[in-house]
């Protein structure tokens, strides 16, 4: 892609409303991204989209504005395998950000320190084409492998139709594994469609298999208020509460027509997860576990 010529996009809400539920104390908004500032941090020249600028600062906002304390940023597609625009922001955090990567497969192992040092907890594996050109699942597990020394654990993103061809590099995995948006189910088939079922099914095979309950707005069409995803989400939120995370998503990554208002999405919390205690455990007590064990 060339930065020079192509648009740049905006994927974020210019105003997000203040949420009327009010997350509990130490919440954590376990998937989000920052993209550039451009100028320090320039993307790569894989990237499939070109954002605007959403630093750290905007995040932090955002944070502070919808009443969460800490942030897990998530290394985004644009910025490819250099992760230096994520450790800045975790840095910029003073230790309320905590982070997940991208890497070369041939990455050094001093390399894996240093990311460790500087906040990341674990690898990103991306199996969408439109965001990777490819992704080789033999370098994925060397590296899945070579993790498992740092305490890490692997975030795979992947859509519903590649689930049962995944699931023997899944099984392969040494390390804890966090499914991004649920795998990308079709929502409109309801709490018992044949995406739910397949999705439980892995779950019920692995107890180290965790996910996020992220991102109504990229898997229900229907919109806000997001019925399908509350519909059929929640039971997984009940059944599998050990094991949810929750996000924004912000800045949303090259959502470019129904860009969600980032208050109404804190706002579906508590339809998915109806009692405080399944609040706190989804928003504090799980990603407190994951990326600040040390405070657990
Ligand atoms: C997400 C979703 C998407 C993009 C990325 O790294 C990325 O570019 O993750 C997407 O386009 O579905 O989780 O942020």
């Amino acid at each position: 892609m060339n930065a020079d010529t192509q648009d740049r996009i905006i994927s974020w809400h210019g105003n997000p409303s203040v949420p009327g539920f009010t997350p509990p104390p130490g919440a954590v908004d376990a998937h989000c991204h920052v993209f550039g500032p451009m100028a320090q941090f320039p993307f790569g020249a894989k990237a499939k989209y070109l954002p605007e600028d959403a630093g750290a600062e905007m995040l932090f906002a955002l944070r502070d504005r919808l009443g969460f304390s800490r942030n897990v940023i998530v290394q985004a597609s644009c910025h490819g395998t250099d992760n230096s625009a994520t450790l800045d922001a975790i840095h910029k955090a003073e230790g309320r950000a905590r982070g997940v990567a991208v890497v070369d497969p041939a990455i050094s192992d001093a390399e894996l320190e240093r990311l460790h040092a500087g906040g990341i907890r674990g690898v990103r594996f991306n199996f969408l084409k439109r965001l990777v050109d490819d992704a080789p699942k033999d370098k994925f597990l060397d590296i899945a492998r070579r993790i498992q020394a740092l305490g890490w654990h692997v975030v795979i993103y992947f859509e519903a139709d590649i689930l049962e061809e995944l699931r023997p590099f899944l099984d392969a995995i040494p390390t804890l594994i966090v499914i991004d948006h649920m795998g990308r189910p079709d929502v409109a088939q309801g709490p018992d469609g044949l995406d739910m079922q397949a999705f439980r099914a892995l779950l019920d095979g692995r107890e180290d298999i965790w996910t996020k309950m992220t991102c109504p707005d990229r898997l229900d069409p229907k919109g806000p208020p997001w019925d399908d995803f509350v519909a059929a989400v929640s039971p997984l939120v009940a059944d599998y509460s050990d094991r949810v995370l929750w996000g924004t998503d912000w800045p949303h990554p090259n959502m470019q027509d129904a860009v969600p208002d980032d208050g109404a999405l804190v706002d579906m919390i508590p339809r998915i997860a109806p009692t405080a205690e399944l609040q706190r455990k989804i928003l504090v007590d799980n990603p407190m576990q994951l990326y600040w064990p040390e405070e657990g």
